[in-house]
C-alpha cells in the first residue's frame, strides 16, 4: 500500500496529520498548499494501491475529485468539518465528517478517533481554528495547566498564522515542511522546547507582522465600522486575515474590511461583519463583480480602482 497525506495548510490541517502519523507511523507523499488551497484532491492520482487520507478540506470542495479517485480504486479516509454537500456512498470511502457543530474542528475529530491519544496536538489544533473556549475547556479537563494551554493557543495561533498569503512564496515556511519539524515530536512541548529556531521564526515573524499591521493607516473608523488599508507586502498577505479577526475579537460591535492592493491594480477586500450583531458580510461583498463569502467573514478578490469610493460608501451604509 501506497500512503497519500492530503491536508489543509493551516494549524488544524497540520496537527490533524500529526495525530494521525503518530498513531500510525507511515512513509506517505504529503500533499498540502496555503490556507486557501482547498482543492488538494485534484493534484492526486491514485489507483488500488493507494490509500489516502484527506484532512480539514470541504468535501464538497473536493468531491469530483473524491469519486474519480474512487472510480480509480483508491481507498479513502477523510476527516473534516468544513461543508460535505451531497455525500457520497462507496466501500472504498470512510468519512469522519461533521459540519454541523460550531465546537469541532478536524483535529478534535481525529482525537475522538484516537481516543484522545495525542491529545495535545489536538489542543493545538483547535487553538489554532480559534475554538478558544472549546479547547480551553477540553485542555482543563484533561489535566493540562493554565500556563501549558497558553503555550499550545500560542503554537497554534503561529502554525495557522504561517498558512496565509497569497502564495507559497509569502510564508516562512511551506506547510509539508512545517509539517515535517513538528510531526518528529509526540508532544507539542518537546518541539516548542527543543526546535527553537522554527519556533522562534515564527514567533517573531507574527509578532512583527501584527506590529506592521497595527501601525497601518485607517481608511474610516467610526463606533459602527472601520477601514483598513495594507501596502501590499508579504507581510501583509500573510497577516491581514489574522489581523482582521484579531480586530473583531477586540470590538464585536464593530464592522471591518481591511483593504490590499493587487499585482494589477485592482484591490482586494475583506469583511467581517460585527460579531455581536445580525447584519451579513456576504450580502455586502455580492454586490461586487468577484465578491463571495459567508454571513460573518466575506471578501471581494479584484474591486477596480474606480469603485473603491463606491464599495466605501456602501461598507459604511451596509454596517450603520
Ligand atoms: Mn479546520
Amino acid at each position: 500500500m501506497n500512503y497519500i497525506d492530503v491536508f489543509n495548510g493551516d494549524a488544524d490541517g497540520i496537527c490533524s496529520l500529526i495525530q494521525l502519523r503518530n498513531a500510525n507511523p507511515k512513509n506517505s507523499e504529503l500533499v498540502t498548499g496555503i490556507k486557501r488551497d482547498i482543492q488538494l484532491l485534484k493534484r492526486v492520482n491514485a489507483g488500488p494501491d493507494n490509500f489516502i487520507s484527506v484532512l480539514d478540506i470541504s468535501f464538497e470542495k473536493n468531491s469530483v475529485d473524491v469519486q474519480r479517485l474512487l472510480d480509480q480504486g483508491a481507498t479513502i479516509v477523510y476527516y473534516d468539518h468544513h461543508r460535505i454537500g451531497t455525500p457520497v456512498r462507496h466501500s472504498g470511502l470512510k468519512t469522519f465528517i461533521d459540519d454541523q457543530s460550531s465546537t469541532v474542528c478536524t483535529g478534535l475529530l481525529v482525537d475522538k478517533q484516537l481516543d484522545g491519544g495525542f491529545r495535545a496536538w489536538a489542543l493545538v489544533a483547535a487553538f489554532g481554528d480559534n475554538l478558544n473556549s472549546v479547547a480551553m475547556e477540553l485542555g482543563t479537563t484533561s489535566g493540562f495547566k493554565y500556563e501549558s494551554l497558553i503555550l499550545l493557543k500560542k503554537l497554534g495561533i503561529y502554525i495557522n498564522y504561517n498558512s496565509y498569503g497569497d502564495s507559497l512564496s509569502d510564508l516562512f515556511y511551506h506547510p509539508k515542511v512545517l509539517y515535517q519539524h513538528l510531526q518528529q515530536y509526540v508532544s507539542p512541548f518537546d518541539f516548542i522546547h527543543e526546535n527553537t529556531l522554527v519556533y522562534t521564526t515564527l514567533e517573531e515573524g507574527y509578532m512583527q507582522d501584527m506590529a506592521a499591521a497595527e501601525s497601518s493607516p485607517y481608511l474610516y473608523q467610526s463606533s459602527e465600522s472601520a477601514i483598513v488599508s495594507f501596502n501590499n507586502e508579504k507581510w501583509a498577505r500573510r497577516v491581514s486575515g489574522v489581523y482582521i479577526n484579531d480586530l473583531a475579537n477586540q470590538y464585536p460591535e464593530r464592522a471591518h474590511a481591511t483593504i490590499t492592493e493587487n499585482v494589477d491594480g485592482t484591490y482586494k477586500i475583506s469583511i467581517r461583519s460585527p460579531l455581536d450583531k445580525e447584519r451579513s458580510a456576504v450580502e455586502l461583498a455580492g454586490k461586487f463583480e468577484t465578491g463571495g463569502g459567508r454571513k460573518s467573514a466575506a471578501g471581494i478578490n479584484a474591486l477596480p480602482s474606480e469603485s473603491m469610493n463606491q464599495f466605501i460608501d456602501a461598507f459604511k451604509a451596509h454596517f450603520s
